[in-house]
């Protein structure tokens, strides 16, 4: 397993506000970027905005704004979602900085020399909103598959030899299964390829809201030649020798939503094969989010703003929803019903509970310290090697970003811990086998513990505040200690005044 990790979020369009789309992919992101850093791993997670093409500039216009003031404002917005939701990216790229326009002219550069890049003229379907050209057999009554409005375009164009790239793509794909996740979008990308490629255009010259093409000024470098390479801007490129190059290039995984996927799995890595660059290692593919069984969208007025979100049920309780309710890679349904049961049986009750009455019963009857256990028993050592284990399990799932796989496997050790508490009624061993009770409760309180370490990635802000409960030094919250002997708590240390750390929703009686 490498010791660095670099995972990316698509930069998201400033033509619009941020929604739990966005959030979603970020938050996908960020739960991978904390659980390698928890696996000792020196994470890159960036994410960032996509600010040019005749998309924001329409936009940019319609707010009566010129394109740079405009994309600065909302460009804002996309980083004060980050904060809110706590992300811990480490870096977040806009195309409008000088580092992205070196690193795309010079790809330039290389597509041009290696005779990748020639001069035609583009007459075809382009749609505005997938920023997309589409082939005459893609488009149906008049629509995009992705059901946006085409317009027909004839300029002056610099294309892309894609054609000549599917060969080499089909053999990348063969010989990394894995390169495209889920599966099913892996097949349908190598269907799309083996239907034969056109060459690609990847100038404009229609309007002027975009990276001049080097030495050629009246076209402006196709809005996806451009975004794709925030990828490579965030490491240094060109400067391959740099560190941040060497380290992190090529990225582990790009996750995108399945919208974007043929721009990420065909035309990325042809670009960069052309350039003399690795591919990246994975691009997966996530599903779409509906809002009660309807589509999201704005004029259907159903968007699901995630700052609301988090107001209304909390941040950690939102995290978990969106990652343990739909099996990732799958689309999924937020509904108002589904999330306040997922927060209230899996959160308050489940695991909420466990910690709540293990802490509760080592402060009453422990004098509020950590309780030295006698010898353990059976039932005691099952349940401790089942959290030790969390650690293999889940690390075998975020390899293949299950997140709700990763997360059954840890409530699946919180129901055996809920089941062990009750078999053993520790409220009765008070009174007939004090020694007992203790060893009990010890057993519980370490296997909250282990517990807590691999929520953080999950649910960080609850998962802190059951490991400040069990007084565990900020330097021992690695999933290195999950079993190790050395990081068991030690009997005989004072513990604060235990909290619950997962409130109840209770509907309002109006
Ligand atoms: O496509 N459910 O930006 P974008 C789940 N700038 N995810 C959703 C979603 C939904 N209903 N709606 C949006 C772009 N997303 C380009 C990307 S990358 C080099 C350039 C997420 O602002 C999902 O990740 O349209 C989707 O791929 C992304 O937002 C599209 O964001």
């Amino acid at each position: 397993m490498s010791d660095r990790y670099y995972v990316t979020t698509p930069i998201y369009y400033v033509n619009d506000s941020p929604h739990i789309g966005h959030a979603y992919t970020t938050l996908a992101c960020d739960a991978l970027a904390r659980f390698m850093r928890l696996d000792g791993r020196e994470v890159r997670f960036l994410t960032g905005t996509d600010e040019h093409g005749q998309k924001v500039a329409q936009a940019a216009r319609a707010h009566g704004l010129d394109p740079q003031s405009f994309t600065d404002q909302v460009s804002t917005r996309f980083r004060d979602l980050a904060d809110a939701w706590k992300f811990t990216h480490d870096d977040f790229i806009r195309t409008t900085e000088d580092r992205h326009v070196r690193a795309v002219q010079a790809l330039w550069a290389k597509l041009e020399a290696s005779g990748d890049i020639y001069l035609g003229t583009y007459a075809g379907w382009y749609s505005v909103r997938d920023e997309a050209f589409w082939a005459e057999n893609e488009i149906h009554d008049g629509l995009a598959p992705s059901g946006a409005p085409v317009e027909w375009v004839e300029e002056p164009s610099y294309f892309f030899r894609l054609s000549a790239w599917a060969e080499r793509l089909l053999e990348h794909y063969r010989a990394n299964p894995d390169f495209i996740l889920p599966e099913a979008r892996r097949n349908e990308v190598v269907r799309f390829v083996e239907g034969g490629l056109h060459d690609l255009s990847v100038s404009r010259t229609s309007f002027d809201w975009g990276i001049p093409v080097p030495g050629d000024p009246d076209h402006v470098i196709y809005v996806w030649l451009d975004a794709l390479t925030n990828y490579l801007s965030a490491v240094g490129y060109p400067d391959t020798a740099a560190r941040d190059y060497e380290r992190f290039w090529p990225a582990d995984i790009h996750m995108v939503g399945k919208d974007i996927l043929r721009f990420h799995a065909v035309y990325w890595p042809a670009f960069l094969m052309a350039a003399g660059v690795a591919p990246p290692r994975r691009v997966f593919a996530h599903g779409w989010w509906t809002n009660e069984g309807q589509k999201i969208s704005k004029s259907l007025g159903n968007v699901i703003e995630p700052h609301e979100l988090v107001a209304t049920y909390g941040l950690d309780q939102v995290r978990y929803f969106l990652l343990r309710e739909v099996p990732f890679g799958q689309d999924g349904d937020f509904s108002h019903r589904a999330m306040v049961h997922r927060m209230n049986a899996d959160l308050a009750n489940d695991y909420g509970n466990l910690a709540q009455r293990a802490l509760s019963m080592v402060h009453k009857n422990c004098a509020a310290a950590v309780p030295e256990p006698a010898a353990f028993d059976a039932a005691d050592t099952a349940l401790l090697d089942a959290a030790a284990a969390l650690r293999d399990a889940t690390r075998a799932h975020m390899e293949v970003q299950a997140f709700h796989k990763g997360l059954e496997a840890i409530w699946a050790v919180v129901g055996d811990a809920n089941r062990y508490v009750d078999a053993q009624a520790p409220w009765v061993l008070k009174k007939s086998d004090p020694a007992r009770m203790r060893t009990v409760l010890y057993t519980l309180a370490e296997t909250v513990r282990r517990l807590a370490v691999v929520t953080q990635a999950f649910v960080p802000d609850a998962s802190a505040r059951l490991l400040d409960q069990l007084a565990v030094p900020a330097e021992a919250r690695l999933l290195a200690h999950v079993g190790d002997p050395a990081a068991r708590l030690r009997p005989g240390t004072p513990l604060p005044r235990p909290e619950g750390v997962f409130p109840r929703y209770v509907e309002d009686a109006a």
